[in-house]
């Protein structure tokens, strides 16, 4: 039977498109970023006909174009819960717990996006979702303050919760409804140019911690920025001023390479925005900028460890040069003893690959997952890198950094709380390096299936 309902790949595709419209509006330096992002990747597509079929190949191609992450802050539990539901109607999963606190971030994180294959095809769409910690306010009377102004707040229309909980009484939604749905749960992420609150609590709030005001004094959580997908950061990094763009001094992430690793980040500062107060006052708020990426393969147990150790290595041996081609240049040095072939990658179990059977090419020998590097010499199998689809905490912390301006906090005492995080949502995170393993696993198994058969 021929289902009535929308497919949540479609839902997801259709209110990624929406809200990249919206923020377009909301944020015209963004729609230039995609300007940029857009002609430079024509240019490293055009200049470099393997990497084009390379991505042609493993159907990564078609969905560069519409690749976005964005990224979200809420404040009480009831909220995160509401928006794993939301999340849910378009394929979205919470995957990974990443600790802020450490970072001097008073926040902890997850990443709501699609898991399966097919769905990445289609539309990888990814939000970076982080809960407030109330607990890090020390100061007790601000913290209830801060409370009672969250619990008088609801971020969600009241159609989009009926059509959530029609989407799961019915397992999906009609065209019309999922229409609806799309238009309403924009809603939740409209930026707001009125504060919730007077301009005395904004700033007694955004003394404790510019993030907790951004939070706390809007009706909802507006996105902050919405990302694109580069195939060269460091030229879209480089030519970022001449478009009237300011990046941050420097790219997170691993250095420039052959076999680009995991995911590399750059951002700019939005401008100040104005804000209407309660009392009638007027003031500024900086919350919204923008962000591009770059991505690379994911990386293995192992492989994430040998990443980790070489940044720390990096960050111990040199402060973090103000400017981006002294950063690049020392971090390509320390990073000379992560292997850059994907081979090796794959002989020593560094990072993670899809396999697939190639037709038409007769097999020798046995069809075992022992036999996989006889069956790739012998061309029957080949393999393709598979993309790294979640964010890396060091990074993100410098992400927002950059954008909390001089309010710093140092660090806050407390330690990661994966499980309270996961109390708040109303499951647990799903672990990627595990999700990983079982999609190398299972396109490994299918590949030599159709080799035997
Ligand atoms: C999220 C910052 C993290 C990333 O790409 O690592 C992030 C935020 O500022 O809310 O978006
Ligand atoms: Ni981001």
């Amino acid at each position: 039977m021929c289902s009535v309902y929308v497919s949540s790949d479609k839902i997801r595709d259709q209110f990624s498109s929406a809200m990249s419209a919206m923020y377009q509006q909301e944020v015209p330096q963004y729609g230039t970023l995609l300007s940029l992002v857009e002609a430079v990747n024509r240019e490293v597509l055009a200049a470099n006909p393997a990497l084009n079929s390379a991505l042609q190949d493993s159907d990564e191609l078609m969905r560069i174009n519409v690749e976005r992450h964005g990224a979200i802050r809420v404040g009480s539990a009831d909220e995160l819960a509401m928006l794993r539901r939301m999340f849910a109607v378009m394929g979205m999963e919470p995957v990974g717990y990443y600790d802020l606190s450490a970072a001097g971030v008073p926040v902890h994180s997850t990443a709501f996006r699609p898991v399966a294959d097919s769905a990445l095809k289609r539309n990888p769409f990814r939000v970076f979702t982080s809960l407030l910690r109330l607990e890090l306010i020390e100061k007790v009377e601000l913290r209830e303050q801060a409370s009672k102004i969250l619990r008088g707040r609801d971020i969600f229309t009241d159609n989009v919760k009926t059509l959530i909980e029609r989407f799961e009484q019915q397992g999906g939604l009609n065209a019309a409804d999922a229409e609806q749905f799309v238009q309403e749960a924009l809603e939740t992420f409209r930026w707001h140019d009125n504060a919730t609150v007077d301009l005395a609590t904004y700033d007694r709030l955004h003394n404790e911690h510019r993030l907790i005001a951004d939070v706390v004094c809007f009706r909802g959580p507006h996105i902050n920025h919405l990302t694109p997908r580069t195939l060269d950061i460091d030229e879209v990094q480089r030519r970022m001023p001449s478009v009237g763009i300011d990046p941050k001094a420097t790219i997170e992430g691993p250095p420039r390479r052959d076999c680009p690793i995991l995911l590399r980040q750059t951002s700019f500062k939005a401008l100040e925005e104005t804000i209407a107060f309660a009392d009638a006052a007027e003031g500024k708020h900086t919350a919204r900028f923008g962000e591009i990426e770059q991505r690379g393969i994911a990386l293995t147990q192992k492989g994430r460890e040998l990443y980790d150790r070489l940044l720390a290595t990096a960050r111990e041996s040199a402060p973090k040069a103000a400017d981006n081609d002294a950063h690049q240049a020392h971090l390509a040095k320390v990073f000379k003893d992560f292997p850059d072939n994907y081979t090796t990658l794959r002989h020593e179990g560094l990072a993670f690959f899809h396999y697939h059977a190639v037709k038409g090419v007769p097999v020798q020998g046995p069809v075992s997952a022992a036999q996989v590097d006889q069956l790739i010499e012998q061309g029957a199998l080949s393999v393709t890198p598979m993309i790294y689809e979640d964010f890396l905490p060091v990074s993100a912390a410098g992400i927002f950094q950059s954008n909390l301006g001089e309010s710093r906090h140092d660090h806050y005492g407390s330690s990661a709380s994966q499980q309270q995080f996961e109390q708040a949502l109303g499951t647990t995170v799903i672990d990627e390096i595990e999700l990983y393993t079982q999609r190398q696993q299972a396109s490994l198994e299918q590949a030599l299936a159709q080799l035997a058969s």
